[in-house]
């Protein structure tokens, strides 16, 4: 009697598993199916007679690591490798049976190859588009947070009021984050500190550009602590940061700075998105920040520049006439509401015209610019001090009266009467000066009035010898 009978083994040949039967005993195989035979890429016909540890090349053993392979489990998977090289994945069941007092085993294989492989494209779609989204919030939420960052620095009017949106605002777009502003000196050898955020300190801190790699380079610097090759900042290796980027700010191709972003260790673990720690979104975002701070600072020093130029003296960068014009009613209101005092200083170098006519024009200038120094020098940041006209100045100092105004004109008297001066390597001697000092309101209740009258204290200083400070009378003012 052949195993099975032939009603069965009819529908068995139908049927797309494999499916072998095993005589217990023996372990040898007593029918197999057409379809094992296309499962194992050999002539079913060839199979039977054969032991079945022979037939089933496993190379893996079942997803449960209990698998012994051809003994199989019930319902065990396995791997194997056919004869043409190929990997396939099998399912195992195994079911026993006995005919006519002999023990049988039915193996029923099931190719699970394609199955699992659409299973695994869709795990992996899964997880894109998990991903995706992520990356698509994290992405409308920069969007949204760099649209707020362009808002703010549009308001802003000066490198001041940038430097307050980076300290402020720079954790929201990169939130766990630390760093500075940088931006380089007008000379272009050192960068200072403008701004900092997070745990680092805004101290103007100068930095040797050759040691900032996103500096030195204009390009960013990615910097690892772990990272033995990686380029060098000494802001990164001073604080002992994980990791840090330096990011130039650029107009132009001209590097005008370098915005520091350090994250320490717990930021790092604390990223689920990237996957590499290498935190390439922080950088991006880093870099469209400095993108719009390069143009905001770029505007600011613009509109600083126009402005510079339209108050300032070009030859002693001193304030110019029209912006003492404007600010003199400014001043002169709040010395009314306050109730401070306020004076003026007209002061003027004495025998200039020969000191040109002797070192010529270019020396000349040089000791307008030294004089200037030396006259910001000796009053408050909040004083003004302007040049009137040629070789003339006009000093306003705030909350002093008559007597400190004359006090403060003689220390600069002093101090500029002792200035050696040389130009070219020439030495050209000394330069004395002549004051006339007023005050607001004693001496006139309009600008006018009160310099007119300082102006005249002056000319009585060079008529009286010149070198020296004469205040205003209080009697007899002038008439304007
Ligand atoms: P005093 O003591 O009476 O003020 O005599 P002074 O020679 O200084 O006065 P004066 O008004 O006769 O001459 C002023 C000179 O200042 C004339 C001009 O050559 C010089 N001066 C004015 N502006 C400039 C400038 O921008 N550069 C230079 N080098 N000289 C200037
Ligand atoms: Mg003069
Ligand atoms: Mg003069």
């Amino acid at each position: 009697m052949r195993i099975p009978s032939a009603g069965i083994r009819y529908v068995l040949n139908a049927i797309d598993n494999a499916i072998l039967i095993v005589r217990k005993e023996t372990g040898e195989i007593s029918f197999a199916n057409p379809s094992s035979g296309i499962l194992l890429g050999i002539p079913f016909e060839s199979i039977r007679g054969r032991p079945l540890a022979e037939v089933l090349p496993f190379t893996q053993r079942d997803r449960n690591g209990k698998g012994d392979g051809n003994r199989g489990r019930e319902n065990s998977f396995f791997q194997m490798t056919l004869t043409d090289g190929t990997t396939i994945s099998v399912t195992m069941k195994t079911i026993p049976y006995s005919w006519e007092g002999q023990e049988y085993e039915f193996v029923v294989l099931t190719d699970m190859t394609d199955q699992l492989e659409q299973e695994r494209q869709s795990l992996l779609t899964n997880e894109n588009l998990k991903r995706w989204v992520i990356e698509a919030e994290q992405r409308y939420g920069a969007l949204a947070v760099l649209q707020e960052l362009t808002i703010l620095l549009q308001r802003c009017r000066n490198l001041e009021e940038v430097a307050k949106v980076v300290s402020s605002f720079m954790t929201k777009i990169l939130p766990k984050s630390m760093g500075d502003l940088v931006l380089m000196d007008a000379e272009k050898k050192g960068a200072r500190t403008v701004s900092a955020w997070g745990r680092i300190s805004a101290d103007p801190m100068l930095l040797d550009v050759e040691r900032c790699a996103g500096l030195h380079t204009g390009k960013t610097a990615v910097i690892r602590s772990d990272d033995s090759d990686a380029p060098i900042c000494v802001r990164h290796i001073a604080a002992r940061f994980h990791m840090s980027f330096c990011i130039p700010l650029k107009i132009d191709e001209e590097t005008i700075g370098v915005l520091h972003v350090h994250f320490d260790q717990t930021h790092l673990q604390s990223q689920e998105t990237s996957e590499d720690n290498s935190l390439d979104h922080e950088r991006k975002l880093g870099e469209s920040a400095a993108n719009l701070l390069s143009l905001s600072i770029a505007n600011a020093m613009l509109r600083e520049t126009l402005l510079h130029q339209a108050i300032r003296d070009p030859l002693t960068g001193l304030f110019n006439r029209r912006y003492l014009e404007e600010s003199m009613a400014r001043e002169v209101a709040r010395a009314t509401r306050t109730k401070n005092p306020l004076s003026v200083i007209m002061t003027d170098i004495d025998h200039f015209k020969v000191f040109n006519d002797q070192f010529g024009h270019a020396a000349g200038d040089e000791v307008l610019r030294v004089v200037s120094d030396c006259l910001i020098n000796s009053v408050r940041g909040s004083d003004i001090v302007c040049r009137f006209g040629g070789e003339e100045f006009l000093i306003v100092l705030q909350d002093a009266g008559l007597v400190d105004a004359a006090n403060r004109a003689e220390q600069i008297r002093k101090s500029v009467s002792s200035i050696p001066l040389d130009f070219q390597g020439k030495n050209l001697g000394y330069v004395t000066m002549s004051f006339g000092v007023s005050e607001f309101p004693i001496h006139g209740e309009v600008p006018e009035r009160f310099i007119k009258e300082a102006d005249m204290a002056l000319y009585r200083a060079k008529k009286e010898g010149r070198n020296r400070v004469v205040t205003a009378s209080v009697a007899d003012p002038p008439n304007v």
